[in-house]
């Protein structure tokens, strides 16, 4: 009799620390950042490995939106881009701020992006021309992102978080490798060049012509995320 009632309380107890929408999760006070980061870290794969039930696309392998951007004298595209990374990435801090409405996250990772590119102009100092296939395998890139939030209630009084903006910073640390078909025409001593140059200047170019293709993914998180906490009120993820 003794080990069933403390079978069910143990049941009770799991049951209220741990978060039922994202499984083996810990059910944190909001503003408790060592309780926090740890449940980031735990939910971060399968939030990016896409919540159907909740309406999260798949975000790793993201296929991301179009880019296109005229920068520094280069014109540059990406079609059927796709990001590889996001799910293992580890997260490094996570600090909710009820008083301000703030949530920040820094997190880092490996990711990849491949796609069909366009570009044509000028990178840095030399003349480009290229329209073929992109793979940018990066290491070590540090995201620090501030989301701003509202608290909304429903018709029953449940409480949601309404993500309204974010803004971010992020810095490739260790390395970023272009690999591009098909530069110059084809011409094979021009493209070694270019090659040769752009992965020996990864860092500029990715302070100078990398926000465009962060912005673009973190919009398809961004939306996503307001979508998952539609889905779900404050108290089923959170000690509210
Ligand atoms: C010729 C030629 C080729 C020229 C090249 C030119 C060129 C293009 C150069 C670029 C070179 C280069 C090196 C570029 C670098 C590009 C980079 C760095 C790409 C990286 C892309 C990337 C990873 C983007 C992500 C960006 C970002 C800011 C993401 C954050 C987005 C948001 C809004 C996150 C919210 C946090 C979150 C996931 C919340 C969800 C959530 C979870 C998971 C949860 O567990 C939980 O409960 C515990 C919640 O509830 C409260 C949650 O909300």
């Amino acid at each position: 009799m003794g080990v069933i009632f403390k079978f069910v309380v143990s049941l009770i107890a799991v049951n209220f620390v741990y978060c039922a929408v994202l499984p083996g999760v810990d059910k944190c006070n909001l503003e408790d950042s060592a309780c926090m980061t740890p449940a980031f870290q735990k939910a971060f794969p399968s939030f990016m490995s896409g919540l159907p039930e909740h309406g999260v696309e798949v975000l790793d392998v993201m296929n991301m939106d179009d880019v296109a951007f005229d920068l520094s004298g280069l014109q540059f595209s990406l079609k059927e881009g796709k990001l590889k990374g996001l799910k293992t990435a580890t997260v490094d801090n996570v600090k909710w701020n009820l008083q301000k409405k703030t949530l920040s996250v820094s997190f880092h990772m490996d990711a990849s992006i491949k796609g069909h590119y366009v570009a044509s102009g000028r990178i840095l100092i030399l003349p480009i021309t290229g329209d073929g296939q992109m793979k940018l395998k990066m290491k070590n890139i540090l995201i620090k992102l501030l989301m701003h939030y509202e608290v909304e209630k429903d018709a029953q009084g449940k409480e949601y978080v309404v993500p309204t903006k974010y803004s971010f910073d992020f810095d490739v640390r260790d390395n970023a490798h272009f690999s591009l078909t098909n530069l110059f025409n084809g011409n094979k001593e021009l493209s070694d060049a270019m090659l040769l140059f752009l992965n020996e200047n990864w860092k500029q170019i990715s302070i100078e012509f990398g926000r465009p293709l962060v912005d673009s993914a973190s919009k398809k998180i961004f939306k996503n995320v307001k979508t998952f906490l539609k889905s779900v009120a404050i108290k089923d993820i959170a000690q509210y």
